[in-house]
């Protein structure tokens, strides 16, 4: 007789999905809420460095377009929490492990957006990255996740386009623009490049995640196919990757890049990045100055059941 660890198996290689009342291994229900929380949290913690420039951008086209795209992101914190609740995590629980600094939330949220062009790096190359990550979670094992990840990579295709007409408008701009745009292109490209984790071998999750398919795909396989669609677009707008190293690689098809700073990365991870603490400082503010909207929202919903019941 096949016992149940051998049955989810073979659910997950048919290729079933796995939804929230299945039987399932604790560790495949811990591994999601994990990922799926940090993801969340990246979203809401995400929506800071943008949020900074809401109020300086350039004209009221950017301003509507970058209002909608911090909207989107609260929204995919929100479908990403509530699928991490179906798993039997409780929010508040999550909020407070984020505001405590236990949670981990994407490297990339603790850089500084310190010009304009900054809102166009992000939207090209943070979102752009992240869809990269999340195409591949459409297909992710655990169907409030997958179906989340739909919605949320058709609005990250808008935000990476945004981010693209921001840079491709400056460097066609004066030559301070352009400037201005490949400056902010050589500080965020590499830490977009960390965003995929660790590399392969370091990855302490990604064996076990593969096999359960939750990831279909590895750091290094995400993080290649990156650079090699993001090339193209660089070139397109006479911009520079900021990378003596790369070159194309005839007999692999693709391009080889340099290394990658892994102590920066576990630097920032550990919460020693530039923007760590004023990052969790902004979010047990916006926590404790909503305090009195969750206390409404709870004894209203307290007083429906009264009433219903
Ligand atoms: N930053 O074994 P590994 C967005 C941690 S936001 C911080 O490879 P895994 C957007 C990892 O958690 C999109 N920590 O882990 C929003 C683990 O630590 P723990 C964010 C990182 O989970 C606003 C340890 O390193 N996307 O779209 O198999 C504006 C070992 O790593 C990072 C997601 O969250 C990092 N970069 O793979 C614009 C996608 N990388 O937990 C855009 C969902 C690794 O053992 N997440 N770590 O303490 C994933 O796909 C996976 O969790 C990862 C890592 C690929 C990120």
């Amino acid at each position: 007789m096949k016992n149940h660890e051998e049955k989810f198996q073979e659910k997950i290689d048919a290729e079933i999905k796995i939804e929230a009342k299945d039987w399932m291994p604790e560790k495949y229900r811990k591994t999601l809420i994990r990922q799926i929380s940090q993801h969340a949290h990246s979203e809401i913690v995400g929506m800071l460095p943008e949020g900074n420039w809401i109020t300086r951008a350039p004209n009221l086209r950017r301003k509507i377009a970058l209002l909608a795209k911090v909207q989107d992101e609260a929204g995919h914190g929100l479908y990403l929490y509530s699928a991490a609740e179906t798993l039997g995590a409780e929010r508040d629980q999550m909020f407070k492990d984020l505001n405590s600094g236990k949670a981990k939330y994407s490297s990339i949220f603790n850089y500084p957006t310190m010009t304009w062009a900054d809102i166009g790096a992000i939207g090209w190359l943070v979102d752009g990255a992240a869809i990269m990550n999340q195409v591949m979670l459409t297909r992710t094992s655990y169907g409030p996740y997958a179906r989340a990840m739909v919605k949320i990579c058709k609005e990250e295709s808008f935000h990476q386009r945004q981010g693209y007409e921001i840079m491709m408008t400056l460097a066609q701009g004066t030559p301070e623009q352009k400037e201005m745009a490949q400056d902010a292109l050589n500080r965020w490209w590499w830490p977009s490049l960390m965003m995929f984790g660790p590399s392969d071998k370091e990855s302490t999750h990604s064996a076990q995640s593969m096999k359960w398919k939750i990831k279909r795909k590895s750091n290094d396989e995400l993080r290649q196919h990156f650079v090699d669609v993001t090339i193209p677009q660089a070139e397109y707008i006479d911009l520079k990757i900021p990378d003596e190293n790369l070159k194309w690689n005839e007999e692999q098809g693709h391009y080889d890049f340099g290394d990658i700073d892994w102590e920066e990365f576990w630097n920032v991870v550990k919460g020693n990045g530039p923007c760590n603490k004023a990052r969790l400082k902004a979010r047990n503010k916006a926590y404790d100055e909503g305090k009195w909207v969750r206390d409404a929202a709870m004894a209203y919903a307290d007083k429906q059941l009264a009433v219903s019941s």
